[in-house]
């Protein structure tokens, strides 16, 4: 078994020590940063949601496993590859009203960032008017909104519906993502996009910006 496996194993089945040595192990070794995140860390992150919804684990369980990946993913990150580019866009960036989750956004934000955005983070739980007045207060060319919970993904709609009742539409580009969502989804209220991870964010962020 790879390094990187074991990592995902250790998140999985939430071996705080073991976790946190194993990522200090690989990035010493040389290991690239980028795999060990994707197919280590957040691949483990998968397992535990797993095990949660098939009721193998409790939120107790949830909690401490998504402590320990969020400490691997803040081990990781000063050994991501950074992007010396011109300012790329503008994003304001949040998670929908009522919804805490914030690990995929924080991902996403860190993501942009080094690849050249001014991002925006308004963190979590974030009222849709709240979302468009930063917009356009920053004048940003991009929303994205993360949402994950059944009761949660429909604000990400109500954004495009403001957006619509108000004349603004035009002046931004909303993208979604999260855990429940997908490109159907996306595509079906009305967003310019979605993306199933942080790097594919970057990429669609790219494309609208550049209107590719
Ligand atoms: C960690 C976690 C938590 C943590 C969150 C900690 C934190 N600070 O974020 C805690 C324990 C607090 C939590 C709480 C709850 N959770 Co929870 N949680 C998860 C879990 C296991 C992992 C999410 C995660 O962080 N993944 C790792 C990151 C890196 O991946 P990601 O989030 O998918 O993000 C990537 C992409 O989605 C994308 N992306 C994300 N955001 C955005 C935004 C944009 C704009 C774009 C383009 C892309 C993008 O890029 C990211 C990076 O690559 C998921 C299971 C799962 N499979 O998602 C359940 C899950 C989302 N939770 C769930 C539930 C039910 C809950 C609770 C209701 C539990 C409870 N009974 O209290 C509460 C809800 C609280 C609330 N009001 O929000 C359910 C949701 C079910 C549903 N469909 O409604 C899930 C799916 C678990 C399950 N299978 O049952 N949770």
């Amino acid at each position: 078994m790879s390094i990187i496996d074991e990592v995902a194993q250790a998140v999985e089945q939430i071996r705080e020590e073991e976790a946190e040595a194993l990522v200090r192990r690989a990035l010493n070794e040389g290991v690239d940063p980028a795999e060990l995140l994707n197919k280590g860390v957040l691949l483990g992150m998968k397992g535990l949601g797993k095990k949660f919804s098939e009721g193998e684990y409790f939120l107790a369980e949830l909690i401490m496993g998504s402590t320990i990946g969020k400490q691997c993913i803040d081990l990781i990150t000063p050994y991501l590859p950074s992007a010396d580019r011109r300012k790329s866009g503008v994003v304001v960036i949040g998670a929908v009203k009522s919804d805490i989750h914030s690990i995929g956004k924080d991902l996403v934000a860190m993501q942009l960032r080094i690849s050249g955005y001014e991002v925006h983070d308004m963190g979590i739980d974030v009222p849709t008017m709240k979302f468009i007045e930063k917009a356009r207060e920053v004048k940003a060319d991009i929303i994205g909104q993360s949402a994950f919970l059944v009761s949660t993904i429909p604000y990400t709609a109500e954004l495009v519906k403001y957006l619509n009742d108000t004349g603004l539409r035009k002046n931004f580009k909303v993208i979604i993502g999260g855990t429940g969502t997908s490109d159907q989804y996306a595509r079906s209220i009305g967003a310019d996009g979605w993306a199933k991870d942080c790097f594919d964010a970057v990429g669609l962020c790219d494309r609208l910006v550049r209107r590719e």
